[in-house]
């Protein structure tokens, strides 16, 4: 079974609350992902069963106490009537009525009591981790994102460094030499989104007009995904997350290279020139020319990201290209019309896009 598959239908049978196939399955997959194939602590797709992160193994913690606790009384109950079936199943020529009986104070007390406690406890112990995990106020030491949730792309607004990128958040494992955490502050431009990547962290909605907050401290390097996990509209499912976790010099490298402004190139001179006369710059940024739209994603490093669209197609020349011609073909609904550019005028800006390190 692949690594992509096993994770699926591992978090489908966890949902569905199939306990037992759920930890076979689990079982499984974290020998599959702690495999050389899987080493940089990623797991190839969306999954909580392999946390990379403080709040995301708080949360496993939790579900393995609650599973403990169901599978418990799922055993007890089920040995317990299949006992009683078994026992006092009606035998060969026994046609009389069993004795009925009526009120037990003792047995109907039990099963109010402890129930009662199971669900209290249940109830404190996740409320607990809730707490933990929703910090109200920035933990010592960390880096704050902005988070925007748009139809249908993410982005990330990074204030203290200041910058604006798209699509993939980019963080440290330390700072300083020091383990540390990322506080985000989640902000919708339009209807309710919800930021989820599984190996990271918790799930929590982007609601309009309303801010949320989400705290990850990851302990592993790696590419880590998630997505959009509110339905939000027809491009829902094209709403993905790619959350890098760097060493803290590469970090550094990064934010650097974000922080500089677009340096024009001579060689997409014709492009560059295109690109500022087109309708392009009316919704799109790019930081050091005239280009400041911010409806859409900033373009200002466009090439320093692995995919376009929020993980909807790799960021190739090609798929530059057919997106520029019309974004409609790759992600039909995307807010983002097709401007009837030639084949000649959709090269030459995408030329001037390719300088856009
Ligand atoms: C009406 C506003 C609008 C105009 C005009 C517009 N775009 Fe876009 N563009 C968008 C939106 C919205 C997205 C994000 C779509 C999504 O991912 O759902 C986008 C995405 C992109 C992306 C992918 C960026 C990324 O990181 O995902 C590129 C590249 C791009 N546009 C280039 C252009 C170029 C070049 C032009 C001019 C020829 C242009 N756009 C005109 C709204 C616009
Ligand atoms: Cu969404």
């Amino acid at each position: 079974m692949s690594c992509r598959f096993s994770g699926t239908i591992q978090s489908t049978a966890a949902w569905l609350g199939l306990l037992p196939l759920g930890l076979l399955l689990c079982t499984a997959h974290a020998t599959a992902a702690t495999a050389p194939v899987c080493s940089d602590g990623a797991a190839p797709s969306p999954t909580m069963f392999v946390p990379r992160s403080t709040p995301a193994e708080m949360i496993l913690d939790v579900s393995w106490f609650v599973w403990a606790i169901c599978s418990l009384i799922f055993v007890i109950m089920a040995s317990l009537m299949l006992w009683c079936i078994i026992k006092y199943r009606r035998s060969a020529g026994d046609d009389k009525e069993a004795p009925q009986i009526y009120g037990s104070n003792p047995i109907e007390l039990a099963w109010t009591v402890v129930p009662t406690v199971i669900v209290f406890i249940l109830f404190l112990v996740s409320a607990r981790t809730i707490f933990e995990i929703e910090k109200t106020s920035a933990p010592e030491n960390s880096l704050n994102v902005t988070v925007v949730g748009h139809q249908w792309w993410w982005e990330f607004d990074y204030p203290e460094q200041g910058f604006v990128t798209a699509g993939e958040l980019h963080i440290p494992i330390t700072r300083n030499g020091k383990p540390t955490s990322v506080y985000l502050t989640l902000e919708s431009n339009d209807v309710i989104h919800s930021f989820w990547v599984p190996q990271l962290g918790g799930k929590n909605d982007v609601v309009p007009n309303h801010i949320n907050h989400l705290w990850l401290e990851p302990n592993m390097t790696g590419t880590y995904v998630g997505q959009c996990a509110e339905y939000c509209g027809t491009q829902h499912a094209n709403m993905l997350i790619t959350v890098v976790v760097h060493e803290e010099a590469e970090w550094n490298t990064w934010v650097s290279n974000q922080q500089n402004t677009s340096i024009a190139s001579a060689s997409a001179s014709d492009g560059h020139d295109l690109f500022l006369q087109t309708a392009c710059i009316n919704c799109h940024r790019v930081r050091g020319t005239p280009a400041n739209g911010d409806f859409a994603p900033d373009l200002t490093h466009l090439m320093s990201r692995a995919t376009i669209g929020s993980g909807v197609v790799a960021n190739t020349r090609e798929n530059l290209l057919a997106w520029v011609n019309d974004p409609q073909d790759i992600k039909p609904g995307a807010r983002m019309p097709s401007m009837k550019l030639t084949p000649q005028e959709v090269d030459q800006i995408v030329d001037y896009l390719l300088t856009l390190k």
